[in-house]
This record gives C-alpha cells, sequence and structure tokens, in this order.
C-alpha cells in the first residue's frame, strides 16, 4: 500500500496538459456556486488551451447564478468568459476543476464518466476517473493549475491569469495567512499580478450580512476551561469571515488555540489559530481533517477542510457541528506527549533494529554559490535558510527533509557514494539562491551518501497519536498517528523521534 501511496503524492504531476489537446472540443467546468479559486483555476487552463487554437468552453451549473461583488468584478476586469449552463449535454473532453465529476457539489453535464479529467484539491471521493490529478494538500487549486502550466516551457502566463490564480490562492488560504504548502509559496513568488485589482477584489468580497454573522458567532463562542481552547460556529458567510473571527478569538487572555467554522459547499470549512508551543495549528488542523477531509497551514495560522460524503460515510449520525466539536476535543485528550528529556517509556517491550545503509543527499554549499551568500531551501516543512561556507554542508533526508551539517561532522559520519538520490517526498526540495536570483531543485547539484556505521536502535510502533518533543528542536514538535514508529538511540535513551510507517521498513531492519 505505502509505495503506490508515496508515489501518488509525488510533487511531479502524473497528468501532461499536452496529452489533452487531441480531445475537441474541450469544456472546463467549475464547481456549483463557484468561488474564486474554481474560477481561476478554469481561467488560466481556459487560456492555455485557447492559446493553442483549441476550442474551449468554461462553465459552471447549479441554480445559483454568481452574485458576490468580488467575483462579478474578477470576471468582467480580467474579462473571463465564465458562462452558466443547465442540464446541458456537453461533448468532448470535460475537465472539472476545484471539484470533482460525479461529486454533489458539481452538477453533472455528462451520463458516462468517459473522457473526463479531474483537477482538484480536496481530499479524494471519486475513484473512477482514471486522469485524476488530486492534491489534498495543497492551498488551492490554482497551485495545482499553475504546477501543471509550468511544465509547458513553450507557454506563458499572461497577466490576467497571474492575477486570477493569485487570487484563487488569496481567497482559499484566508487571505494567504494559512498557506503551508510549498508550491503555493513558490506560486506566490513567480506571479506578478495586477496588484490594484487585487486591492479592488479583497476590498468587495465582504457584505454587510457577512458582517452580521460574524457578530453573531461570536456570541456563541464556547471556550473549554480544561484545555484553554475556544471553538465558534458561524453561520454560512464568506469563508473569509472565519480568519478574522479567529484572529480575533486567539488574542484572548484565556485562549491559547481556537477553531472557527461553518458549513458551505458541500462540506465545513475551517480556521484554526495556536499561540503556543504545544499545539501546531497546521497539525491540528490535519488531525481535525483526517480521514474526512484536508488541513494544513502555518505553525500559528492555518485551515482545512471537510467534505459532508466523507463525514456521513463515517459518522451517519452525527451532525457535522457535532463532529467537529468531538474531533477537536479528541485532540487534546487523546494524544501521547512525549518529551525525549524526561520520558518514562518502556524499553523493554520495544524490538531492536539496524540502520540500513540508504543513500542520502548532500551538498556542500559552496557547490550553489559564493562564501557568505545566503542559501533558502524549501521544504515540507518550511523554509530553511543557510549561510554559504566552506564548512557548511546541506544533508537531504529521503522524506526530503533539510539541514545544515558541519563539513567535519558530516566527514566523520558519512562516505560518499556515487548513486542516484530518490526521495519519497511529495515536494522536493527547491534551493533560492538571492544573490543570483536563481532557483531550482536541490535534487539537480545533490551527491549521495551513505551513514558509515551501523547505528542500531530500539521501536516500536506508536497506537494513539503522538507527539514528540525531541532534543534537536526546541521549537516544536514532532506529529505522528498511529501507526508510525517512536525511535530512540541505544547509545542516546534521550535522543527520541518518530518515524512515519510507510517508511520505517526502508530506514531499519530486525535485528
Ligand atoms: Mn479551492
Amino acid at each position: 500500500m505505502k509505495l503506490r501511496d508515496v508515489s501518488q503524492m509525488k510533487n511531479r504531476m502524473r497528468l501532461k496538459l499536452r496529452t489533452l489537446l487531441d480531445d475537441s472540443p474541450i469544456v472546463i467546468q467549475c464547481h456549483d456556486t463557484p468561488d474564486a479559486d474554481a474560477i481561476a483555476s478554469g481561467f488560466a487552463l481556459y487560456d492555455y488551451f485557447t492559446s493553442l487554437g483549441r476550442t474551449v468552453r468554461l462553465v459552471y451549473g447549479g441554480p445559483n447564478t454568481i452574485d458576490k461583488p468580488n467575483l462579478l468584478l474578477m470576471i468582467a476586469a480580467l474579462d473571463i468568459p465564465l458562462e452558466q449552463v443547465c442540464h446541458e449535454h456537453t461533448e468532448g473532453l470535460l475537465i472539472t476543476v476545484d471539484c470533482q465529476f460525479g461529486a454533489g457539489n458539481v452538477s453533472r453535464l455528462r451520463e458516462s464518466a468517459e473522457n473526463i479529467v479531474i483537477i482538484d484539491h480536496h481530499r479524494q471521493e471519486i475513484f473512477d476517473i482514471p486522469r485524476a490529478e488530486i492534491h489534498p494538500k495543497l492551498g488551492s487549486c490554482a497551485t495545482l493549475v499553475w504546477t501543471l502550466l509550468r511544465e509547458d516551457p513553450d507557454y506563458s502566463l499572461p497577466t490576467q491569469v497571474q492575477t486570477a490564480l493569485y487570487y484563487g490562492l488569496y481567497t482559499d488560504t484566508n487571505s494567504l495567512s494559512e498557506i503551508g504548502h510549498p508550491s503555493d509559496k513558490d506560486m506566490l513568488e513567480s506571479l506578478t499580478p495586477d496588484l490594484s485589482l487585487i486591492g479592488r477584489m479583497k476590498n468587495a468580497n465582504i457584505t454587510l450580512n457577512d458582517m452580521e454573522t460574524a457578530g453573531l458567532a461570536l456570541l456563541r463562542t464556547s471556550h473549554n476551561l480544561a484545555f484553554n481552547y475556544s471553538v465558534t460556529a458561524v453561520k454560512p458567510c464568506d469563508p473569509n469571515i472565519l480568519g478574522f473571527i479567529s484572529d480575533l478569538a486567539i488574542q484572548v487572555d484565556a485562549v491559547s488555540s481556537c477553531v472557527v467554522f461553518n458549513t458551505i459547499n458541500q462540506g465545513i470549512k475551517f480556521s484554526v489559530r495556536s499561540c503556543v508551543q504545544d499545539v501546531m495549528a497546521n497539525e491540528m488542523a490535519a488531525f481535525i481533517a483526517a480521514d474526512v477531509g484536508s488541513g494544513g497551514g502555518h505553525v500559528t495560522k492555518a485551515g482545512g477542510f471537510i467534505a459532508e460524503s466523507a463525514l456521513r460515510l463515517q459518522e451517519p449520525t452525527l451532525s457535522p457541528e457535532a463532529f467537529l466539536v468531538n474531533r477537536v476535543h479528541k485532540y487534546f485528550t487523546e494524544v501521547d506527549i512525549i518529551n525525549s528529556r524526561s520520558h518514562n517509556l518502556d524499553t523493554e517491550a520495544m524490538s531492536k533494529y539496524h540502520k540500513r545503509p540508504v543513500t542520502l543527499g548532500y551538498v556542500p554549499t559552496l557547490d550553489l554559490t559564493e562564501s557568505g551568500d545566503e542559501i533558502r531551501v524549501r521544504t515540507l516543512e518550511g523554509d530553511v535558510d543557510i549561510l554559504a561556507s566552506e564548512n557548511v554542508y546541506i544533508m537531504i533526508g529521503i522524506q526530503g527533509e533539510v539541514y545544515p551539517i558541519e563539513r567535519a561532522t558530516f566527514e566523520a559520519s558519512y562516505a560518499a557514494k556515487n548513486a542516484p538520490v530518490t526521495l519519497l517526498a511529495e515536494y522536493t526540495p527547491r534551493v533560492y539562491l538571492s544573490a543570483s536570483e536563481q532557483n531550482f531543485e536541490i535534487l539537480e547539484r545533490a551527491k549521495g551518501c551513505v551513514a558509515h556505521s551501523h547505528v542500531s536502535v530500539l521501536a516500536t510502533p506508536t497506537t494513539k497519536p503522538t507527539k514528540v518533543f525531541t532534543k534537536w528542536h526546541d521549537a516544536g514538535y514532532f506529529a505522528g498517528q498511529p501507526g508510525d514508529y517512536l525511535v530512540l538511540k541505544e547509545s542516546d535513551p534521550h535522543d527520541v523521534y518518530l518515524v512515519k510507517s510507510d517508511i520505517f521498513d526502508r530506514l531499519y531492519e530486525a535485528c
């Protein structure tokens, strides 16, 4: 199971837009009651296919005609040829964006599921369509479309398309505050949108009704005294209100983490904020949405979406509101917390393993730039800034984790190995050099190496969600799901860490 999952997560797209050019006409469909992200994603693909001379339509279905002022402004100012259709039969290739053909939030424009492509960033709920590019960890579908477009070097994005994609990400991540995925940041830095139009759309987003809804929601916030968290249910309104309320709630003295949510578009949208070290907002958001949606973002600000259809399968009798409140409480009560400096783990019950000689990657910093220059490496876990010097190398772990290492330590611990470096990572770390304004995937310059000695460790699979505060990293913790391995070095029982279940066998073998 695991290897397949990992290959699905690779950030290289399986779908190539060039392979879709034989089908004509092309119909691109947004979800019903489209939002800025769906419109932006559809518009970018529309522009791409029309630039290659194809006949394309951009449509949405459902009874609701777009009436939000920011969306009307977006469509008019960027000249987006979006049409509303009803029960129409469409010929040719049908691409659903920001939604999945057959799901409840998108009108069916086709009897059979033939000749369909899905491009989406929500949790997968449709499994019978082979050409589906679904990446739930991305902040917006716009990011996914941008990644696909970037693979075609002959296409350059017009300013209108750049503006649309920027605004799609902006609105889907609570004004960019809940961005967590490195691809979202890559896109943000590469785009040059029309900022004056973005400014006008920002200020046409919330209605007077939304403002009143926010006021009512604040009155009904519930607070948990034992764990200092608050939960606020908001009536249906613009999702940006959730960010506004949670930014306010987290400033309250007695609130150290908070969740604000409402029901929209076939699911629950929620925002998470935290101001304490033992609750990372992005990890809490992922916990809340586990198995029923997707969540992520920053350490202090995050958000997510729960699909109602997935929820109904798991908890047929529970209201979405009750489900969310239960999950939040579970987050605080059902987690094992291990502090590596003062744990009392039963090492007798753990099994002994050796580290396998796995090829890791490394790059001497002077191979990238001049001494004294700043190197930024973008990883799934965040950006890592390293100062280039003769004595600093960069290590690249098998899951794409990146950290600096002193040259002397490297030479004492590893031997260079002439072998390709392959990562089991959803995102290949990317190097940004400010001095030369270049950026590229780190594997383009990485060399292989293998650890000298076979280190032996004690390990055991976890049975609960687990947070480990390691001795190496004071700023936060590492979080694991049940089944991930708790590992400690035999030579140093205070060196405790977690290894994901899907790569444990690759890295360790039983003694
Ligand atoms: Mn979206």
